[in-house]
């Protein structure tokens, strides 16, 4: 069994990544968490898991599935330590299980958008998005995919690893040849780490540069993410945290003491604006990014932000 701390170290240095398995790992180790503590003092009980609640909490800033996952999990009443226990195992699984199920809604319904013989453009890795693929090809449509190297993680390499598995045709780019290659792109999918209010899109660094080459191209843009990839805490006028990532995931530490003075910036996120965005594909449907607020009021709740009061 993997303790917490190793999960939270594993999400923090990135051996559990994507938004989606990042939510699903915090459900798991809350489960396991809960399901190893000795004692019968609820208020003890509590206690513990509200740290591990912070611990996971802590790791990454920027994919609300994370804080969205770990609000699921709490959201238990109790009057004893085995009632809170087995509430919490109860929502840790529900939320696994909904969870995997979203992807592969998203699939069948994202598959639809995707015409036999089509080329389609996808940045860094995503389940979500590489379900659709997955699902279209099993249609039995003739597709190829461009994926993206993705700097400097190479989470492009994930997904071609991914591709080559399912005997998907894939092309690898590089970053920068994004817009160079659009001409031959027919619709572009990414996933979501986060979607605010407004429908914007924070993704990985890159995205809005992906989405402005789309958009000059008119080549749709459409974002494939799970209803709880929407952030409830931007409903009240909070911003989305943009995770900086050590500067030595771009420049080697050798380098950085040979140029003593230079500051180097790593910025793991970008923002795409709405206005770039011609649909997100949920697993309640394909909607417009407009239709974020209703998303995260109606659908995901306004008790996600009380719990987060709560906890
Ligand atoms: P799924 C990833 O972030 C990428 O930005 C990707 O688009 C997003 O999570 C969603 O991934 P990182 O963890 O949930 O690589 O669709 O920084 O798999």
């Amino acid at each position: 069994m993997t303790t917490l701390t190793e999960t939270a170290e594993k999400i923090k240095n990135m051996e559990i990544r994507g938004a989606g398995r990042i939510a699903r790992a915090a459900a798991n180790a809350m489960k396991e968490e809960a399901m190893s503590i000795e004692t019968a003092d609820l208020e003890e009980f509590n206690k513990r898991m509200r740290e591990a609640y912070t611990t996971l909490l802590n790791t990454r800033p920027t994919a609300v599935s994370l804080p969205n996952a770990l609000k699921a999990v709490m959201r238990y009443r109790a009057d004893s330590v085995e009632e809170a226990r087995q509430a919490i195992i109860a929502n840790a699984d529900a939320f696994i299980a909904a969870s995997e199920n979203a992807v592969k809604r998203i699939g069948e319904i994202g598959a639809r958008r995707i015409k036999d013989g089509d080329t389609i453009l996808t940045h860094c890795n995503s389940s979500a998005a590489f379900h659709i693929f997955e699902a279209a090809f099993k249609q039995g449509k003739d597709i190829n995919v461009v994926a993206t190297e993705t700097r400097p993680r190479q989470q492009g390499y994930i997904t071609v690893d991914f591709l080559h598995k399912a005997g998907i045709p894939a092309t690898l780019i590089l970053d920068s040849a994004v817009r160079y290659y659009m001409k031959k792109v027919d619709l572009v999918i990414v996933g979501a780490d986060a979607i605010t209010v407004n429908g914007s899109l924070i993704n990985k660094v890159g995205t809005s540069q992906v989405a402005l080459a789309a958009n000059e191209a008119r080549v749709s843009f459409i974002c494939a993410a799970e209803t709880y990839k929407f952030s409830p805490k931007t409903l009240f006028g909070e911003m989305v945290e943009i995770e900086e990532r050590d500067p030595s995931e771009v420049l080697s530490p050798e380098l950085q003491k040979k140029w003593p003075n230079l500051k180097v910036s790593n910025p793991a996120f970008d923002i795409t604006p709405h206005k770039y965005i011609d649909m997100i594909i949920t697993e309640i449907g394909a909607i417009p990014p407009e239709m974020a607020y209703w998303v995260i009021k109606d659908k995901l709740g306004w008790e996600l932000e009380e719990a987060a009061g709560g906890i």
